[in-house]
């Protein structure tokens, strides 16, 4: 039998990756971090999600790391990472679009004043409100991979004018796409609703902080399916504080979960969601991996690579 496939993760327990992986590969050595692992030395494969730092380097025959979420910032925040060993990541249809769901649930949401047929409901009221034409609302998606890209794909089919922000030059059909540092205040100052899906990166860090947020028309809403850290929270609220933004959509968190006493709880533009935004399904995950785990076994190149040095 092949070298042995580690399930590393506290969230999830594996049951329908060892499963979909069996019916693909055949009998297999799969082993789970909660029921103990065994020889590590036998260790071929890790499928990981938030693995405690230094674990990977102490598997000593481990070939390839698959990240269990789109995400891999969660394995390059470990400083012990093997770098000899190549990083992969899942690739789920599922996930990218429940991504470009969320944000599209929270921009309408937002663009046809929900809130406020909400509050009229509870105070017995039938009252239109003044609307804005979509084609007077522009979107402004920041990261152009593949959760961004379908994202904003779909903000233009439903006729937002539409703007993408990468690092590299991208050409999206019907999105105007901008790049690199020096085009972000011309992106953000049209951007009457910012998503951001960008990864999170040494680059990426804080970025949106009070420039950021200042480079924003009025009344801008923020949806943030990025990573927390993406967000500077004091800069954040000072600007949901002072009428600048209009409100927040928050998935994700510099603290997850949420601290109890965190003032973004109470606020009363801030809307929060568990970490939900992209939920990782095996069955639409496995595909990619499975590949993968059979390029590895053949000597074909790896697809979904991460590089460490750009940090996705
Ligand atoms: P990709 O790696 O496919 O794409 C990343 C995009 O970000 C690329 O367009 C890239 O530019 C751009 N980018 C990276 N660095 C910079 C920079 N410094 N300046 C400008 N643009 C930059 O990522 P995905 O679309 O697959 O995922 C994005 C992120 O979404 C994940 O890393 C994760 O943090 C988050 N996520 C959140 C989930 C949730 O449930 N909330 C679920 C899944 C993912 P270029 O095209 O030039 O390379
Ligand atoms: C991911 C996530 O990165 O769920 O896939 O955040």
């Amino acid at each position: 039998m092949a070298g042995a496939i580690a399930y590393i993760s506290r969230d999830t327990d594996g049951v329908a990756w060892e499963k979909l992986l069996t019916e693909a590969l055949g009998p297999l050595d799969f082993r789970r971090l909660r029921d103990g692992l065994g020889n590590t030395d036998d260790i071929e494969i890790a499928l990981a999600w938030k693995p405690q730092p230094g674990l990977l380097a102490s598997f000593k025959n481990l070939k390839m790391i698959v990240s269990l979420g789109m995400g891999v910032d969660h394995l390059l925040a470990d400083d012990k990472l093997p770098h000899h060993v190549a990083i992969t990541r899942i690739m789920d249809d599922g996930l990218v679009g429940q991504m470009a769901e969320f944000a599209v649930y929270w921009a309408l949401w937002h663009h046809r004043d929900i809130a406020k047929y909400a509050a009229s409901q509870k105070a017995k009221k039938w009252k239109p409100e003044e609307f804005v034409d979509s084609i007077h609302r522009p979107v402004g998606v920041m990261g152009l991979g593949t959760i961004g890209t379908d994202t904003a794909k779909k903000f233009a089919m439903l006729g937002f004018p539409t703007m993408g922000w990468s690092r590299t030059a991208k050409t999206v059909p019907g999105v105007e796409t901008f790049h690199g540092r020096d085009a972000l205040p011309a992106f953000l100052g049209k951007s009457t609703i910012l998503v951001n899906v960008l990864p999170l990166t040494r680059e990426t860090r804080g970025l949106l902080d009070k420039k950021t947020f200042a480079a924003l028309p009025k009344g801008a809403f923020l949806i943030n399916m990025g990573r927390g850290a993406h967000v500077v929270d004091d800069d954040l609220l000072a600007a949901l504080d002072s009428g600048h933004l209009a409100g927040a959509a928050l998935d994700v968190f510099n603290t997850e979960p949420l601290p109890a006493d965190h003032p973004y709880w109470a606020h009363p533009k801030v809307h929060i969601t568990p970490h939900m935004a992209g939920y990782t399904n095996p069955r639409t995950a496995s595909p990619g991996v499975i590949e993968n785990i059979k390029r590895l076994r053949t000597g074909q190149p790896l697809l979904h690579t991460v590089d460490p040095k750009t940090g996705y």
